[in-house]
């Protein structure tokens, strides 16, 4: 396991001894034992990597130094470009297992060949953010996954949510334009909540129906262990008799959805701006893989004519009452990359990769996706031949004539690098057989830059949306909308969009107008075509399909001197039992006397390890205990944010004094640490009742 690895060459590295002092009481650690000699990119043998060559002790450095360039030279290069959407990421690897056949469907290895582990590469990420940004921003989380088959590698590049903004490739780049930094000032860094965002988005009504969902809980994820994926656009599976049947790709987490609430949302990311990244590691490195399964929609031709919307418009998703979720098999990661930058950073997934027997639909969003995947992996990894580094290399064996390039790493034998030819017996050559083969769709109709008046329905889905949530989860998306809202400059922008809410649903609409302290309802926009009013749909809500679990997720146990060991003893037993991970909070990161006299090591000190970063927690103090933590800012923080959000909270006297002296009332989600069975049982959702109490939702 991860973990024992770096612990034992952490230990080994402790035990080296062969270090001697420099002239300038600078440390040199020299090559012997298990440590093999440091080298130049040539071979070179260094004899001191603390000194640079100088024309004397005191005098210039010289130009003649070499060494020194060499590695200050790649150092200076050590960046590429970073993506210009979903620049922040975070992957693993693990594999592919199908558990149903698809052969009736499709010619693919990977879907028909039950019991096959496929290896994969899922890298997760936000959009907006640069590479350098904060996890948790209020944002869409990509989900790509890279599947090395046996047929050549497929990578199915989707969101965690099934639908998108735009419909049309021609307006991504003012999409991400308006979401983005804005030009003149070079913020705000990984947010919506700002003009020219909603400025484009209002002037988008095709874009109402994602706005309901980014305005959702779902863009606020707890782990990206517990969010879904989507492939978002309907691709095709053609099977050996050429026919095919669309598909929509859809994962869903094995520990079920699970989000913040916005204010913890925002706190995280001051109080660790890697805490998804960290959950995922140290799940990893604890052997806690996640798991998701993977489920297809499929449907003909004839039943998608039937549709009342058009499944080639990437703003429309296909209701699981419309056409049912098959589940055909398990992805599971299990194993974190060796290097980030090797991996993470140089992965390239395109939409344009997928194995015979999978082919596209005509999205017209799809259609831009697959030149431009390809073209950004050319500037950003700064070559043809990206697709020969280790984490984009196919494994099964790949041949063709194409040549030379900037880092070509392959050394092909032989005259011939053309075809057809008759001087090499080993050339490759096409396979009619086996080869990938579009399907023969018939095309007719009229040339020109056009839009299918079947795309024209740009609120009835957004409405089914949102009346398909839960009424806290409605709540929280109306309370996101005045948040995003109030950071935009413009009335007469937060004006259209109230306008645009209303065919959505009015009472959203007066909801979102009250929060913004509007005195009237603003115009909404004509609407090309009747709003319908459809079937709400459970599953596209979130917190009622969460799982009252604490699989998978943390709990926090406060202590300070004084501490009942037993009490904590049997919290941490009953919550690690459930699933959770338990964490020892206290004052101080060397550990604490319990009430017994012996010593309990820490996992967090107290400033630095905010209840936000649990999902319930133990307040265990002796009455000394609860009078020391009353006068210290953080105690009360951890308190007051449990409560604030929502997380069941155990108590013993002492942990009741320090909510008393918090000021927080402790209702049903507020147990006593003696019975571990109610924390347990409260431990495993969020108190949504509390909250109307504790802050003004829209
Ligand atoms: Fe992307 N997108 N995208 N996108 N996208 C990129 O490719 C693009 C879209 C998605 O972890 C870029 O390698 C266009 C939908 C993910 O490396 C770029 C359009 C969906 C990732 C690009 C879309 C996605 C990207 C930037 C509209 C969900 C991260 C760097 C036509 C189905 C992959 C890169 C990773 C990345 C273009 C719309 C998902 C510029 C032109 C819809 C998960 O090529």
């Amino acid at each position: 396991m991860a973990t024992t690895k770096r612990s034992s060459s952490a230990a080994k590295a402790r035990d080296n001894h062969d270090t001697t002092a420099g002239h300038g009481g600078e440390l040199h650690q020299a090559a012997g034992g298990t440590h093999p000699g440091l080298t130049t990119n040539q071979g070179l043998l260094v004899s001191d990597n603390q000194n640079s060559l100088k024309a004397n002790e005191r005098g210039p450095s010289l130009l003649e130094d070499f060494i020194l360039r060499e590695k200050i030279t790649h150092f200076d290069h050590e960046r590429i470009p970073e993506r210009i959407v979903h620049a922040r990421g975070t992957a693993v690897h693990g594999f592919f297992e199908l558990t149903i056949s698809l052969a009736k469907y499709t010619r693919a290895r990977v879907l028909t060949e039950v019991g096959e582990k496929t290896p994969v590469f899922a890298r997760f990420s936000t959009v907006a953010g640069g590479a350098g940004s904060v996890d948790t921003p209020r944002d869409v989380r990509g989900f790509a996954v890279k599947l090395y088959t046996k047929e050549g590698n497929w990578d199915l590049v989707g969101n965690n949510i099934p639908v998108f903004f735009i419909q049309d490739a021609i307006k991504f780049p003012d999409l991400v334009h308006a979401v983005k930094m804005e030009p003149d000032r070079g913020f705000p860094q990984s947010a919506t909540a700002h003009d020219t965002f909603w400025d484009f988005i209002s002037l988008t009504p095709e874009s109402m129906h994602m706005v309901m969902w980014i305005m959702s809980d779902r863009t606020i994820p707890r782990s990206l262990r517990m969010i879904e994926g989507f492939g978002v656009h309907s691709f095709r599976l053609v099977n050996d008799a050429g026919e095919s049947t669309f598909v929509k790709f859809h994962w869903r987490p094995k520990l079920g959805l699970q989000s913040t609430v916005w204010d913890e949302a925002v706190k995280i990311a001051g109080a660790d701006p890697d805490f998804q990244r960290r959950d995922m590691f140290d799940a990893i490195s604890s052997g806690a893989f996640p798991e998701w399964e993977l489920s297809v929609q499929l449907f003909t031709q004839a039943q998608a004519d039937a549709f009342p919307f058009d499944h080639l418009d990437a703003t429309k998703l296909i209701p699981e009452e419309l056409v049912p979720l098959q589940v055909i098999g398990r992805m599971v990661l299990d194993r974190w990359p060796d290097n980030f930058f090797a991996e993470t950073e140089q992965v390239a997934f395109c939409p344009s990769h997928v194995v015979p027997g999978i082919d596209f639909s005509n999205d017209p969003l799809l259609q831009g996706r697959l030149f431009s995947y390809l073209d950004t992996q050319l500037s950003r990894l700064g070559s043809p031949n990206f697709h020969q580094l280790p984490i984009n290399a196919p494994k099964c064996p790949f041949a063709n004539q194409q040549r030379d390039g900037h880092m070509q790493m392959a050394q092909p034998k032989g005259r011939v690098a053309y075809e057809p030819s008759s001087l090499a017996g080993d050339s490759p050559r096409e396979n009619p057989q086996l080869g990938f083969r579009s399907f023969a769709a018939p095309e007719a109709g009229d040339k020109g830059r056009v839009r299918a008046a079947a795309f024209a329905d740009h609120y009835s889905q957004a409405r089914q949306f949102f009346r398909s949530q839960s009424a806290p989860e409605q709540a929280h998306t109306a309370s996101a909308l005045v948040f995003e809202l109030s950071k935009v400059e413009h009335a007469h922008v937060r004006e259209a969009i109230v306008g645009h809410l209303r065919h959505i649903d009015s009472d959203l609409a007066q909801r979102v107008a009250d929060g913004l302290g509007m005195t009237a309802l603003p115009a909404a926009p004509p609407t090309p075509v009747p709003v319908q009013d459809r079937e709400p749909s459970p599953p596209l809500a979130l917190i009622a399909k969460m799982k009252p679990t604490l699989e998978g997720r943390a709990v926090g146990i406060l202590v300070a001197d004084g501490s009942d060991g037993a009490l904590v003893a049997s919290i941490r037993q009953a919550a690690t039992d459930a699933g959770a991970t338990v964490k020892i909070v206290a004052p101080k990161v060397g550990g604490t006397q319990l009430a017994d006299g012996s010593r309990l090591a820490a996992d967090g000190q107290l400033a630095g390890t905010p209840s936000v970063m649990f999902d319930a927690v133990a307040v265990l103090l002796s009455s000394a205990g609860a009078q020391a933590l009353g006068k210290e800012a953080a105690a009360i923080d951890f308190v007051r944010d449990a409560f604030g959000h929502l997380k069941a909270i155990a108590i013993d006297e002492g942990g009741q004094a320090l909510l008393q002296t918090a000021g927080v009332a402790p209702d049903a989600g507020v147990v006593r640490a003696q019975d571990t069975a109610a924390f347990i049982a409260a431990a495993k959702t969020r108190q949504w009742a509390r909250e109307p109490g504790l802050r003004t939702l829209a």
